[in-house]
């Protein structure tokens, strides 16, 4: 399977996130990228297709704040990476913020997603890597790997979060629809729901987002991925959440697994794109599934026997000594 891996996406580099009340070092760190690339052999480079694709997804308000947050707070004399401390809970409303304090709070929803001086490159490349891969699936191919970093699924219109600050998988998705694809369907097999992608489409019914992921009730993003979030408006019954509780391994997964394949089926999809993340697997250190590096071979040849052409995408995945071989077994599925 052809691969997309671009360098830019190596500049994003924050040092530590603030979980559990202290500082620990990032999990989302560019090891992830050295095993993954190890194990899958040669990939291309991405190419650059502009903003206008992460337009279509993001508002241009969000994207001049992702652009410009961290001189904006070397500007106010910080130290380290940027990352806010106050949020607005019930809507965000439009308002004149002026402090980089404030627009970090306006635009993001948590403490796991510092800017550093390097986001916005990364975070641009890793779009152009999914843009790049999708190109190789129009051009012919069943599917195409793109191996993005930063991930993309927690990041919605206008606001970044879990390591994610441009959803790849959304722009992706959008770019495919603008290219005459008709109906899209995104599946997201992290272990966490993928809220930004939900969110992005949740009021559309032409592309259709399935989510399998650990039960929010227990897991991050909490606030998002419960069953009963199904879409609004035109997009009614175009979400499906799957949640499914820690400790679940192959036979769980597999039920949730064809219950989303039947939907996309019914659904009839000229597009799929795949969110995928390795932290599903047994191994991972902030994840609570037991799936091993065979069963995602099995996984992916289930998705496979869809037929509908395929861009994977990478999101999560954190046991890094095992990563490029769960990647490589996942793409070897196909
Ligand atoms: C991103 B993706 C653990 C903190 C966990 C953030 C999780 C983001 C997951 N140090 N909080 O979906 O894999
Ligand atoms: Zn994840």
């Amino acid at each position: 399977m052809r691969c997309v891996f671009d360098q830019r996406q190596l500049a994003h580099a924050p040092e530590v996130e603030l979980h559990n009340g202290g500082f620990v070092p990032y999990a989302e760190d560019g090891g992830r990228v050295a095993s993954i690339l190890d194990a899958i052999g040669a990939t291309e480079p991405a190419s650059d297709h502009g903003e206008d694709p992460l337009l279509a997804v993001h508002s241009g308000e969000y994207l001049d704040f992702l652009k410009q947050a961290y001189a904006a707070w070397r500007a106010a004399g910080r130290e380290g990476d940027a990352m806010g401390y106050a949020w607005p809970v019930r809507g965000r409303r439009a308002l004149d913020l002026e402090r980089i304090d404030a627009k970090l709070g306006r635009f993001s929803f948590d403490t796991a997603t510092p800017i550093a001086a390097g986001t916005w490159e990364s975070a641009y490349w890793s779009a152009q890597t999914a843009l790049t891969a999708l190109d190789l699936v129009h051009a012919g191919g069943q599917a195409a790997f793109a191996l993005c970093r930063p991930p993309g699924h927690h990041a919605g219109s206008d606001y970044l979060g879990g390591y994610c600050h441009i959803n790849s998988a959304a722009v992706a998705a959008q770019a495919a629809r603008t290219a005459g694809r008709s109906r899209v369907a995104v599946l997201d097999i992290d272990y966490h729901h993928g809220n930004g992608t939900q969110d992005i489409f949740y009021d559309r019914d032409d592309v259709f987002f399935a989510s399998i992921h650990a039960d929010p009730r227990t897991d991050y993003p909490f606030f998002w991925g419960h069953a009963d979030e199904r879409g609004e408006g035109d997009g009614e019954g175009a979400t499906l959440n799957l949640p499914l509780p820690r400790g679940t391994s192959l036979a769980g997964y597999e039920r949730a697994l064809e219950t989303a394949l039947e939907a996309i089926s019914d659904f009839g999809p000229d597009q799929l794109v795949l969110s995928y993340g390795a932290d599903t697997y047994e191994g991972d250190p902030i994840s609570q599934f037991r799936l091993s590096t065979g069963d995602f071979t099995r996984i992916a040849g289930r998705i496979a026997e869809l037929g509908v052409p395929t861009l994977i995408v990478m999101e999560g995945g954190y046991a890094v000594d095992a990563l490029g071989a769960n990647v490589a077994a996942f793409l070897s599925g196909f």
